[in-house]
């Protein structure tokens, strides 16, 4: 143990030790962390059992919930042929003519990303994807892409799975070799919620693409052009497939809605396809865009763009299934749906529905139904294990016209409001959302602009205020930091600009910034950043853990303390992850290729007067026991 590597150390048997002992011999901290890889998952697990799971306030009972069946296939047939496949081939440009030839609707599967982001608080864990890619590679073959990785995925994984989100992406990449993986791309925010320096959104596109990310979905926010151009351009460098979005927002057949009309987004779409984007995605974020407009959007954009166009969008209303269609025979070239039991809602439309709507048609996608259904199947078990997550909507709701919340945000949005102790307010918040961003000029919300909507539209609930009130008691007011910064330019250029008496107030007096915000931010210096790293985590830091520490600085080294103290917990079972164990139960954890621990609680011993409890294990048949202080 740690105290015996210190006690039986040369100089502490010396007695030449002082208090700076330990810190000139990190050595033995290292000896400590060699503790055997069993002890730090029995200790996770009986910390679970003891305290819970971070943010489940409600747990479920592990040994009620099943588990899933992963589909039969046949390994011995060879992996069938996909895009990917004609990626290798033909290049980006090919591919994208490839697209355009193909008279079927291609289909991309968001289920392992914006599905689970926008229903499931974006929880969903890598044991969970890898048990069925494998399976996915081979029954889902025909699927343009998989949305897997990106957006929130690479914060959350981290932060609250107290997983790595490169290693998702290794694993994934090396049992589905034949699908394009895509990934959503906040342009220079990368994956978080902030502008970061454009050597950083480089680095994090030039390792994201050598580890398996084929297309980027780029964005940007508020729909400012300028603030893509680094990362499409860094896209483009990597020869990786460059998908630029222009967002979606109010409706273009609404005459009253005058500030985004069609001519706004073909002006916006024939601008990225002169900055070099291989495919034009609609980024239709909240689901605003309706049936009969989708039409009228698609055609406009075929007649008026050479490159393909590919259209997202969320099921919120309950619209989305009719919209993809109209979109499908408005001639549309690739959409994005979920698997069926992921779908709806704040999620995609159905998948599984949309390819037997279309069967036999022109528009046919080719996919197999029966070969979907298994893995919706799969899917429909797993989902059991993030219930506590849900967001408890229970049917579509055109409401969301009215409060443009986007899909991705609905299901983060009503927790944070209930942390604020506002849930008897919900109702209050939505209508919030809706007048703050008519207060803020109407702009494009999608991650982060759409937070800072939701930050002020919470901050003046709670403060019982209008947003009249903005402009009464404004110079009186701190508004929140990310409404500061918003209006400051740290995000980009809103179409139109801000309101600028608003701005006033809000910035009370200081100078807003009008250029890229990232001309303005120092290219990070990585050695520096290393070292920094290294020193917080006290031990070396990879490549990719740079990058994970240079986006989240603060997010990193608590993941990494986790693994230290744990080890990879990834390979634990969902249900025991979150839930743990009770006496009597047993589980199997493969920690590695041929190494299984057969887990059993036997029994939870009773509270020490020092606080801490014993757990009584047996590990592959062996008596174990752990120490746990109970935090309850
Ligand atoms: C994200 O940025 O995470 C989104 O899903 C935006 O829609
Ligand atoms: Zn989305």
């Amino acid at each position: 143990s740690f105290l015996e590597n210190v006690v039986t150390h040369p100089v502490f048997l010396n007695g030449k030790c002082d208090t700076s002992f330990i810190e000139k011999h990190p050595e033995l901290l290292q000896l400590r962390e060699k503790k055997d890889r069993a002890t730090k998952v029995l200790n996770f697990i009986g910390d679970v059992i003891v305290n819970g799971s971070p943010g489940i306030i409600k747990p479920l009972k592990s040994s009620e919930l099943l588990e899933a069946t992963v589909p039969d296939v046949d390994f011995t047939k060879p992996r069938p042929a996909g895009t990917r496949d004609i990626f290798m081939e033909k290049g980006a440009d090919g591919l994208a003519k490839w697209i355009l030839e193909q008279k079927k609707v291609l289909i991309t599967d968001t289920t392992m990303r914006d599905a689970h982001q926008s229903l499931l608080a974006t929880r969903v864990r890598t044991y969970d994807l890898l048990k069925i890619a494998e399976p996915t590679s081979h029954l889902a073959a025909d699927l343009f892409s998989l949305e897997m990785w990106g957006g929130a995925t690479f914060d959350v994984s981290m932060r609250f799975l107290k997983e790595c989100p490169w290693q998702r992406l290794h694993k994934l990449s090396e049992a589905i070799p034949n699908v394009l993986f895509q990934m959503l791309l906040r342009g220079s925010n990368a994956v978080g919620y902030t502008n970061y320096a454009d050597n950083v959104v480089e680095r994090f596109v030039e390792e994201a693409a050598h580890s398996g990310i084929d297309i980027f979905r780029v964005f940007d926010s508020l729909n400012w052009t300028t603030g893509m151009k680094v990362a499409m351009e860094a896209v483009r460098k990597q020869g990786k497939i460059c998908e630029a979005a222009i967002c979606y927002t109010g409706d273009i057949n609404d005459p009253k809605r005058d500030k985004y009309p069609l001519e706004y987004y073909v002006g916006m779409a024939k601008e990225l396809e002169k900055m070099g984007a291989h495919i034009l995605a609609i980024k239709d974020m909240a689901g605003l865009l309706k049936p009969l407009a989708a039409s009228r959007l698609i055609k406009a954009l075929k007649s008026e763009v050479g490159i393909p166009i590919h259209l997202h969008t969320h099921d919120t209303s309950g619209n989305g299934g009719a919209m993809l269609l109209m979109a499908c025979q408005a001639g549309v070239d690739i959409v994005d749906a979920a698997l069926s039991s992921i779908s709806g809602l704040t999620s995609q439309p159905n998948l599984n529905a949309l390819v037997a709507a279309l069967k036999g048609s022109e528009w046919d996608t080719g996919l197999n139904e029966e070969n979907l259904q298994k893995l919706a199947n799969y899917w429909e078990t797993v989902r059991d294990y993030y219930a506590p997550f849900e967001s408890g909507l229970k049917s579509g709701t055109a409401e969301v016209y009215h409060h443009e919340i986007p899909g991705g945000q609905y299901s983060n949005y009503k927790p944070q409001v209930a942390g604020l102790g506002l849930l008897d307010r919900w109702e209050e918040c939505k209508e919030m959302y809706h007048r703050v961003n008519l207060l803020f000029g109407d702009i494009v919300k999608v991650t982060p602009s759409s937070k800072v909507v939701g930050d002020m539209a919470m901050f003046l609930v709670k403060n019982n205020m209008d947003v009249d009130d903005v402009y009464i008691k404004g110079d009186d007011l701190t508004f929140p930091e990310s409404v500061v910064g918003m209006f400051k330019g740290m995000i980009g250029q809103p179409y139109q600009g801000f309101p600028r008496e608003l701005q006033r107030i809000i910035l009370k007096g200081e100078e807003p910034i009008t250029c890229r915000p990232g001309e303005l931010i120092e290219p990070a210096d990585f050695d520096e950043e290393r070292l920094k790293a290294e020193a917080k985590v006290g031990r070396p830091v990879d490549d990719k853990g740079l990058i994970s520490y240079i986006l989240y600085p603060h997010v990193f080294p608590e993941f990494d303390k986790h693994r230290q103290e744990y080890s990879d917990t990834s390979v634990i079972p969902t249900p025991i992850f979150f839930y743990g164990l009770e006496p009597g139960q047993e589980t199997a954890i493969d920690i590695e290729p041929g190494k299984t621990l057969i887990i059993k609680l036997n029994a939870i011993g009773r509270v020490h007067p020092d606080g801490t409890r014993h757990i009584f294990f047996e590990l592959n048949g062996d008596a174990r026991q752990v120490t746990v202080r109970d935090q309850t």
